[in-house]
């Protein structure tokens, strides 16, 4: 416990707005790398730390948090994200970033070893090195210790604001945790995990991406909730994961223009504030693209009229497979494989590439064609964790998500492949003839866009003319 409080004499040293500490001083100081606890248990850290605790509101005010930790557990559940006290500088104000960085590169040689409380009213920083032997820094010309006392204190707390604006400016490296919607290393979940990569070498020393991983860490359908609390920090999903949230996001499926032109007309910003507003989030990149939809069935259809089969659905088909007579049954894509292979369902819906990353082409016998839409699956990132990002490490990230959404053209490669890969694999063609298959293509988009405007009555409308042709 202090021997003494300081909280009154902290309010009444506060600077006011506008006003200026221009004293010389000597300051207890907060630096970043938690330290053995141990580190702590002399009794001058602990006296610098009750100045410090009395201060609470003050370095608030200037969003510095301060932690006073009971027991070695606390402090070790704390460590990661609390700044710890660690040493002691003393500089000349009005101070410069510069001095005091290499206040903290010397606070080691500096650090006082012995506190004493003289009396009522100042704290005595005993240093057993002299603090002006470090070449730019002296000794306060303080006569009494009451105007010594004042220096410190104002000093801690002027300095605590130069230490923010430094740190902020030092590059400290930030870790984020990321989860995927999709199988970890299948097809729509690998342009993330290579935006990953990139990260992860662009970013050494400045900003990490811990990948969590998918749908075993955690349900698709949920992803979208946890990135908008903040759960994760970034996420690898479709729309049709999260039109609980945000309904329009299940509106990527229906572009027919490039997500170039999509960026440059309007229509991604438009769609930037709802991911703002209803997700709490930021679009970064859709790396699947180019990717249409597919009807797969384990039993033939001769027209496009699917009256008496059961199909697998996310909310990407229900409009579509309802209008042509379906009855539909939502699941993860997890649950595919199994509903084949217990007839609960007699096909389902999935883009033209991915279908062998979960085994289903063992149940699968046919795929019907044409295919309809246009898959997307983007990266995201909580609004908040970007917000604390500082300029280079937004720029990795920003710099790797423009890198991974361009190279969706790709995407048409991996589709041929799948698409001869399926006919190697016994996938029969179900093809429509031309005029049905026109007639088909129609009314995918006509269901899809009265699904998204039943939904969204303001901003469906928006979208159709962003995104339609
Ligand atoms: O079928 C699905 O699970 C689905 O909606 C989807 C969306 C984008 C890519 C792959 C699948």
């Amino acid at each position: 416990m202090a021997e003494r409080s300081f909280v009154r004499e902290l309010h009444d040293l506060s600077l006011s707005a506008g006003e200026e500490f221009r004293g010389k001083g000597i300051l207890g100081i907060a630096e970043a790398p938690p330290q053995p606890v141990s580190a702590y248990r002399d009794a001058s850290n602990l006296h610098r730390m009750d100045v410090l605790a009395g201060g609470q509101d003050i370095l608030g005010e200037l969003g510095a948090k301060f932690s006073a930790w009971a027991s070695e557990a606390a402090a070790a559940l704390s460590a990661p994200v609390t700044y710890t006290i660690e040493g002691a500088v003393a500089f000349m104000a009005t101070v410069s970033t510069k001095l005091v960085s290499d206040g903290l590169a010397n606070v080691h040689a500096a650090a006082p070893r012995r506190a004493d409380f003289s009396g009522r009213r100042g704290l005595r920083l005993i240093f057993e090195k002299p603090i002006s032997n470090i070449p730019g820094y002296a000794w306060p010309e303080c006569k009494k210790w009451e105007k010594r006392m004042r220096i410190l204190v104002t000093g801690v707390v002027a300095a605590m604001a130069t230490v923010i604006t430094m740190t902020s400016a030092m590059p400290q490296e930030v870790t984020l945790r990321a989860v995927t919607s999709f199988a970890e290393k299948t097809f729509n979940s690998r342009g993330f995990e290579r935006f990953i990569e990139k990260v992860n070498a662009d970013g050494r020393g400045l900003i990490q991406i811990n990948y969590i991983g998918g749908p075993k860490a955690m349900p698709p359908f949920e992803v979208g909730n946890a990135l908008k609390s903040g759960v994760v920090d970034v996420a690898n999903v479709t729309g049709a994961f999260y039109t609980n949230l945000m309904p329009e996001a299940d509106a990527w499926k229906l572009t027919e223009r490039p997500m170039r032109e999509i960026r440059a007309n309007g229509g991604f910003d438009y769609m930037a504030k709802l991911y703002d507003q209803k997700l709490n989030a930021i679009f970064l990149a859709r790396h699947v693209d180019n990717n249409p939809f597919h009807i797969y069935l384990v039993k033939p259809i001769t027209s496009p009229d699917l009256t008496g089969l059961k199909l697998r659905i996310t909310p990407v088909y229900r409009d579509f497979f309802q209008a042509l007579g379906a009855t539909v049954v939502q699941t993860a894509p997890g649950e595919v494989y199994t509903a084949l292979e217990r007839g609960v369902v007699d096909g389902y819906g999935w883009p033209i590439t991915g279908i062998f990353d979960l085994g289903w082409q063992e149940k699968t016998k046919f795929r019907v064609d044409p295919g309809f839409y246009n898959a997307e699956v983007s990266i995201l990132i909580n609004k908040s964790s970007w917000a604390k990002l500082n300029d280079q490490q937004k720029k990795i990230i920003a710099d790797a998500a423009s890198w991974i959404e361009e190279q969706a053209a790709d995407v048409v490669k991996e589709n041929e492949a799948d698409t001869a890969k399926q006919a190697a694999a016994g996938i029969r063609v179900i093809r429509f003839s031309e005029e049905q298959a026109v007639s088909y293509r129609r009314r995918a988009y006509e269901a899809g866009w009265a699904g998204i405007i039943r939904q969204s009555a303001e901003h469906g409308p928006r979208l159709k003319e962003y995104f339609a042709k």
